[in-house]
């Protein structure tokens, strides 16, 4: 299998398929295509049937969308439980993925990775900061994030520190936007996570090791 992605210190989705498929202990190699410049259109274009990544070729076919590989994922690899044992959990789970998936505009737009019309790089993984968004949909998006946190925690969460305890397919999907919450300083106590249920969540999520991994490769120059 070779998994095609965007540029890792910035590719939100990307991040999401890799996790699923280290989670799963799959093997594959590693293709990253430029997200911007002369060679990023052609790159797409050669890979992707869509002109996005992620992307998975496996057996001759090109999945791509982060949330069809997941699903193929869950599929190949039973054994990785990537959707919560429990039936209520695992019902939650799928319409938690699902809301990230289509969901969370603002923040996506508002705290996007990548580079910015001043010509900043906004990563995933750097320790630099940007100054933290104020507008009322952002707050809204952090807002839904802590109350979908507060709950699954607190009814799914006592196996572990993920969002239904073990780590699961939700976790893939909100990682991403741990890393945006940690660069543009959204402290989630401003937006009702008062007992900090959010937060440590949050804080599982940037530790995670296979993130770490990703991180980690990120940062490293590859040929
Ligand atoms: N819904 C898609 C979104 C993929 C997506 O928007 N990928 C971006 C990079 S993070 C991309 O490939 N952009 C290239 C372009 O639009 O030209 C998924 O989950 O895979």
């Amino acid at each position: 299998m070779e998994l095609i992605i965007g540029d890792m210190s910035v590719a939100t989705w990307s991040l999401r398929a890799w996790l699923v498929l280290k989670r799963c202990g799959a093997e594959f190699t590693l293709r990253e295509i430029p997200m911007s410049g002369p060679e990023s259109a052609p790159g797409l274009a050669a890979h992707s049937p869509s002109g996005k990544v992620p992307v998975l070729k496996v057996d001759g076919v090109a999945i791509w969308d982060s949330l069809a590989i997941s699903v193929f994922a869950a599929e190949r690899y039973p054994e990785a439980k990537l959707w919560p044992v429990d039936a209520h959990a695992r019902w939650l789970a799928r319409s938690v993925a699902c809301e990230m998936h289509s969901g969370f505009s603002a923040l996506r737009s508002e705290c996007a990775t990548g580079l910015d019309a001043a010509g900043v790089v906004h990563t995933m993984v750097g320790p630099d900061r940007a100054p933290t968004p104020t507008s009322e949909s952002v707050a809204a998006d952090v807002r839904r994030f802590v109350s979908i946190a507060t709950e699954m925690r607190a009814r799914f969460g006592a196996g572990g520190p993920y969002l239904f305890g073990e780590w699961s397919m939700p976790d893939a999907f909100f990682t991403p936007l741990a890393a945006r919450f940690r660069h543009y300083q959204i402290d989630l106590a401003d937006h009702g996570d008062v007992d900090g249920v959010a937060a440590t969540y949050v804080a599982a999520l940037l530790q995670q090791p296979d993130f770490l991994d990703w991180a980690e490769l990120a940062v490293t120059v590859r040929p």
